[in-house]
């Protein structure tokens, strides 16, 4: 969750500096990426959405890859052969009917896996969302569906996105079980996390975690616009990583020594990182290549056009 924390915040300095494009990090919602990543299986798959920094690191996705990303390379969205995962998706809920497709998919081979698919508050409003819970109930597909309920759209807060009282009982109506949990407490999401994997044969799960975005939307937003310095000063209270700490200091398990040392290990780390990412020498052609399986006659006219141009050279 620290090293999360941390890497979300060189990236934003960097994107500062000019180094990244837009980006958007996951600050506070720690507990609730890292909590249930880690409570998947080695053979279970995730479904990311876009702010999932804690969640790509879990998994062991290259954190350089992931910066690669935001840098603006689409080589960063390639998921390694021994990552069981898909890529950022940011047309918001659009990965929900692919997880509940994989899901079905891994129940149709036989295969143990579950698949854990995550989801905004905002997300939880598309009509991909509800088809997807409905088809994974009617199917008794493998998935857990995990809402991150930061409390915000950007700038539409909880309260408008929907009259539910929760959005776990969204569950309900497509017949699958629903649970809500404090998605600041990291134990509980993983327990959670834990028992809807273990029951994944038998159908879906929902689960919303309630947390906070304690920072902005992406770098390019300002939240200060639309929301108070109360309500970000109350949830301050609730940091997930403060929780974390205050307990393992409380059981004699965390000292201001540790904290120091893992804090200078995660910074060495993240250089290695930025490091590698910053190092990559793109291949122009990526851009045409990466679109489709075959290149379409327009797309290569295109590619051979470009490849003849000063552009290119430069
Ligand atoms: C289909 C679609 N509509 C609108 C957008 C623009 N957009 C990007 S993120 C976002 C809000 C998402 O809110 P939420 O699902 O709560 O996720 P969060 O950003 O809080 O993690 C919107 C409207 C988009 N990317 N895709
Ligand atoms: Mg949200």
């Amino acid at each position: 969750m620290v090293l999360t924390r941390a890497y979300d915040n060189k990236i934003l300095s960097l994107q500062r500096q000019g180094r990244t494009a837009t980006f958007a990090p996951g600050f506070g919602e720690e507990a609730a990426q890292v909590g249930s990543a880690s409570a998947m299986r080695p053979n279970d798959i995730f479904v990311p959405a876009f702010r999932q920094s804690g969640v790509y690191l879990t998994r062991g996705f290259p954190m350089d890859l992931y910066l690669l990303y935001w840098i603006g390379y689409e080589e960063g969205n390639v998921v390694p052969e021994n990552v069981r995962g898909m890529p950022m998706a940011v047309p918001v809920s659009t990965q929900m009917p692919h997880a509940a497709g994989i899901a079905y998919a891994q129940k149709y081979k036989g295969s143990d896996s579950a698949v854990v698919a995550y989801v905004g508050d905002g997300g939880t409003s598309e009509g991909d969302f509800a088809e997807a819970l409905n088809l994974a109930g009617v199917w008794k597909a493998p998935l857990v569906a995990i809402i991150q309920n930061n409390q915000w759209a950007i700038s539409m807060p909880r309260k408008k996105q929907s009259a539910a009282e929760t959005l776990a009982q969204k569950a309900f109506a497509a017949g699958i079980n629903g649970v809500q949990v404090d998605g600041n407490d990291v134990v509980a999401v993983y327990k959670a996390t834990r028992e809807a994997i273990s029951n994944a044969r038998d159908g879906p799960t929902l689960i919303e975690c309630v947390t906070y975005r304690m920072g902005m939307h992406t770098t390019s937003d300002d939240p200060t616009k639309y929301r108070s310095d109360e309500e970000t000063a109350a949830w301050a209270k609730k940091d997930p990583i403060l929780r974390v700490k205050a307990y393992l200091e409380g059981k004699g398990l965390l000292s201001d020594a540790i904290d120091k040392e893992i804090e200078e290990g995660n910074s060495k780390i993240i250089d290695s990182w930025v490091e590698k990412a910053e190092s990559f020498k793109p291949d122009p052609t990526s851009m045409f290549t990466n679109v489709y399986s075959f290149m379409p006659e327009i797309l290569s006219a295109e590619l051979e056009e470009s490849k003849a141009s000063d552009f290119w050279q430069g």
